[in-house]
């Protein structure tokens, strides 16, 4: 089969005059900018020195009324800067069965791009058939370097369907890149002369694919060749192929050539054909071949944010932000809720919380600890601690305010054992099940806390059966806290003077008490030198435990070294009934002192009175002076209760009377000391006792005799109890509780 290329004299040139264009970088201000509602942008343009080169040269021609803008003698359609391309109208070649004269009317195409400036584009062209029966071709200027080609055939028009374009009235093939030139022919060997009557033409074109859309009326009509006057619209790819430059190259030309003049422009390298093109760079829109051509795009036009965001428009970028507590999503372009804040500032404000309330509570314990070192100084806790040194193997302890807190259920009114004027007494378990009797005074005064201090410092170095122990003290409180053993019984007072008085009570017993109480004052004169002065001997003051042993307690009047002059005037206390007359006037606080008031316990005992009687007659009201007026008339039955005259030997009566006597004396010398009083009371218990029982009584003294220091004494509790077994009518509970009392 011949294949022929008819060429038909009707063949298009494009641009001819590309050769000397000079090249001018600055576009005169009175270029048309517009030809037939095209739009002409530089590097195109319109006359001389309007353009950026030749390539670039529009024509507008005017036809009548209207004008039209042209690349050569291909009309101008549209011109893109972004991709570089223009859209031109070029010739669709027909082949057509003349009904008249029978035979087939060829009209084959050529398009000169020339070398400089454009290239068909392969990407938006198609080559493209119609006809039922049909083969086209395209090739470069003689088919040498590229022809291609497209068959259609179709026996009738109801195989064609519109839309279709796949070989059956249609077909459409691709191009190569590069191409500046085309030849468009038809082969001999197809007509349409068998098939006239439903298709009497065949048609071929280069045109733009997407401005095509087939039709079955373009095989039964001539509609495709008159739509646009026999042209059909076609892509020309564009750039500045100044001696085939690449970007690189064109940057580093030094004669000024660059084409790209605007800030913010990038270099494209062409995609088809050497050369290179100009952009915007990202955010920016413009013309880049322009100086200044290129400005800001203000993207928030486009509402780019997510819905509740703000959009923010920056040179060359834009910014979305949300609003408090949300935090942009890039991933789903949403304001979700700041989680991340949400949480740290939630963490945040705990942190801060804690950090407060940990520094006040810090302040608070140190305030506290501070309070109650400036107590534990002020109450002597560091001489205390000084003598603890010295006197290593004291049995006493330093609690704290917890622990005496936590003893006494937090001062429970429960605990409460004794009341006194100043006070109270608790009574409390402290560690290893250990009964204690704490003493706290609610109010104080200087002289009070003296006081405290000074009970606290006798007792803590004195260790004797017939005195209170004191297990250790509280140093921490504005009051100090005395701690002492709990002693159980009551008071010596209550025995005689109770609800069940000492009618169940052997005389025997309270004999013995008397004695115990002697035995401790005279360990307590003896124990030091200067002596021990108690101060404020009384019943109420002589406590009882489980056995009825005495226990000598309230040392809150009592001096220790009294050297200081001072001391004797400011201490005027006692208590009224056993207080002696001579310190009364001289103020002068001695050991027979407490023996004066011991006297005044031995009457009480004696005849079972108390000291005051201020209800009484006046010459009955004080016990010791009524006492003192009968043995002066010789006439002691007149103060003895009834219960006793019988009973008790006269030796033991008058014997214990004798030695009342003798302590309340009104002078204090000639009254005997304290050691004296227990060894007349030893002497008088032995009358008394049965005959199995002085035997025990004997050892008891004898023991007693090896001394009043303190070992031998700390030890004897067992022996005391076994030296003192139980006798009849002796052990007569009062009280069912216990009961201790603070004054
Ligand atoms: C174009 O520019 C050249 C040289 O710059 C000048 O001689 C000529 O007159 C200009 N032509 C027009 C139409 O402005
Ligand atoms: C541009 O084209 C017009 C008409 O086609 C022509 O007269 C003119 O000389 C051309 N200018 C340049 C610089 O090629
Ligand atoms: C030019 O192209 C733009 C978009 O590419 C289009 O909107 C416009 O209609 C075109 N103009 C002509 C005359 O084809
Ligand atoms: C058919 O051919 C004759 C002579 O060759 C010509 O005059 C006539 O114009 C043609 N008809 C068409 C429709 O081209
Ligand atoms: C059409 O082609 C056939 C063969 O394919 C040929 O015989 C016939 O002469 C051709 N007709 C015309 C008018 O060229
Ligand atoms: C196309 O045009 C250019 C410039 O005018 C010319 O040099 C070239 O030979 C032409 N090509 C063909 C095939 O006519
Ligand atoms: C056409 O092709 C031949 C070789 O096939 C070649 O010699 C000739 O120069 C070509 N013509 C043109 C115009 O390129
Ligand atoms: C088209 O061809 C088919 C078979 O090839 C035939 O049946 C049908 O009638 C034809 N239609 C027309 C309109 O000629
Ligand atoms: C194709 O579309 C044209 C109008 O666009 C219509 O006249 C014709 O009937 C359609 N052909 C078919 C086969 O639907
Ligand atoms: C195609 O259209 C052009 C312009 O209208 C016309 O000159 C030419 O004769 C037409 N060709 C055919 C085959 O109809
Ligand atoms: C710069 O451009 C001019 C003209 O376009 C050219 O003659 C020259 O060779 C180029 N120089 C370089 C270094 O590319
Ligand atoms: C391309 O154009 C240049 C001038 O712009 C010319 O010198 C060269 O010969 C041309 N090349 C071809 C193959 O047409």
């Amino acid at each position: 089969m011949e294949v022929r290329f008819l060429q038909f004299g009707l063949g298009l040139l494009l641009l001819l005059a590309a050769r000397h264009a000079p090249v001018t970088a600055v576009r005169s201000p009175q270029c048309q900018s517009q030809c037939g509602g095209v739009d002409i942008p530089y590097p195109f343009g319109i006359g001389d020195n309007c353009s950026l080169s030749s390539g670039f040269n529009v024509s507008c021609k005017v036809q009548g009324r209207t004008s039209k803008p042209f690349i050569g003698k291909a009309e101008l359609l549209n011109i893109s800067l972004i991709s570089a391309t223009v859209r031109v109208l070029l010739p669709i070649a027909t082949h057509c069965y003349n009904t008249s004269s029978g035979r087939m009317d060829f009209s084959g195409k050529w398009v000169n791009a020339s070398n400089a400036t454009y290239r068909f584009s392969d990407v938006y062209n198609k080559f493209t058939v119609i006809g039922c029966n049909t083969l086209a071709y395209i090739s470069d200027m003689n088919g040498t370097s590229y022809q291609s080609g497209c068959v259609s055939t179709c026996s009738n028009l109801s195989y064609v369907t519109n839309g279709s374009c796949s070989g059956i009235g249609c077909c459409q093939t691709e191009i190569p890149k590069g191409m500046d030139y085309y030849r468009v022919g038809f082969d001999r060997g197809f007509n349409t002369s068998k098939i006239w009557t439903f298709n009497r033409c065949s048609y071929a074109a280069l045109m733009e694919a997407a401005a095509f859309n087939f039709s079955t009326a373009y095989i039964s009509t001539t509609k495709f060749n008159d739509t646009r006057n026999g042209m059909a619209p076609s892509v020309l790819d564009w750039a500045i192929r100044n001696g085939s430059m690449s970007c690189e190259m064109a940057k580093q030309n030094k004669t000024g050539t660059y084409a790209c003049l605007s800030r913010n422009s990038a270099c494209v390298e062409s995609t088809n054909g050497p050369g290179y093109a100009c952009n915007c760079s990202q955010g920016y829109e413009g013309n880049p071949y322009l100086a200044d051509g290129c400005h800001d795009v203000n993207e928030c036009n486009n509402s780019p944010c997510p819905s509740g965001g703000v959009c923010t428009n920056t040179v060359g970028h834009y910014q979305c932000s949300c609003r408090a507590g949300r935090k942009l999503s890039k991933l789903k372009n949403a304001c979700d809720p700041d989680t991340g804040l949400i949480i740290g500032v939630t963490i945040g404000f705990f942190v801060l919380m804690v950090f407060c309330f940990s520094g006040y509570m810090i302040l608070q314990k140190r305030k506290l600890t501070k309070v109650k070192k400036e107590h534990f100084r002020q109450h002597g806790g560091m001489i205390l601690f000084e003598r603890m040194k010295l006197e290593k193997g004291l049995a006493f302890k330093v609690f704290t305010e917890a622990e005496l807190i936590h003893a006494t259920n937090n001062y429970d009114n429960s605990t409460i054992i004794g009341k006194g004027g100043h006070g109270m007494v608790y009574k409390g378990i402290v560690k290893d099940n250990v009964p204690v009797a704490i003493k706290r005074c609610v109010m104080i005064d200087e002289r009070q806390k003296k006081e405290f201090g000074q009970e606290m410092l006798i007792l803590s170095q004195v260790n004797h059966k017939n005195i209170v122990k004191l297990v250790g003290c509280c140093l921490e409180v504005e009051i100090p806290m005395l701690v002492y053993e709990f002693i159980s019984n009551g008071t010596l007072f209550e025995l005689i003077h109770g609800k069940n008085k000492a009618l169940q009570i052997s005389f025997n017993t309270l004999l013995r008490i008397v004695h115990e109480a002697a035995e401790g004052l005279s360990f307590l004169h003896s124990y030091a030198s200067p002596p021990i002065i108690h101060g404020d001997v009384k019943t109420a003051n002589i406590l009882l435990d489980g056995n009825y042993a005495a226990k000598v307690s309230d040392f809150g009047a009592s001096v220790l070294a009294p050297s200081d002059e001072d001391q004797y005037v400011t201490m005027v206390q006692g208590t009224c009934g056993y207080l002696d007359p001579e310190y009364m006037q001289t103020c002068q606080l001695t050991d027979k002192s407490d023996v004066y008031s011991f006297g005044v316990i031995v009457l009480e005992v004696l005849t079972g009175q108390v000291p005051l009687k201020l209800d009484g007659p006046e010459t009955q009201k004080s016990l010791s002076s009524s006492f003192l007026v009968a043995m002066k008339e010789n006439n002691l039955d007149a103060v003895l209760p009834s219960h006793l005259k019988g009973q008790e030997s006269a030796e033991l009566i008058r014997g214990l009377a004798e030695l009342a006597k003798q302590c309340l004396d009104m002078c204090g010398t000639n009254r005997p000391s304290m050691k004296e009083v227990a060894d007349e009371l030893g002497r008088l218990r032995k009358l008394s006792l049965h005959p199995w029982a002085q035997l025990e009584a004997e050892r008891e003294s004898s023991q007693s005799l090896l001394g009043g220091t303190p070992p031998a004494n700390f030890e004897t509790i067992e022996d005391y109890t076994s030296g003192y077994p139980t006798q009849e009518g002796e052990i007569l509970p009062m009280n069912p509780g216990s009961q201790y009392y603070a004054r």
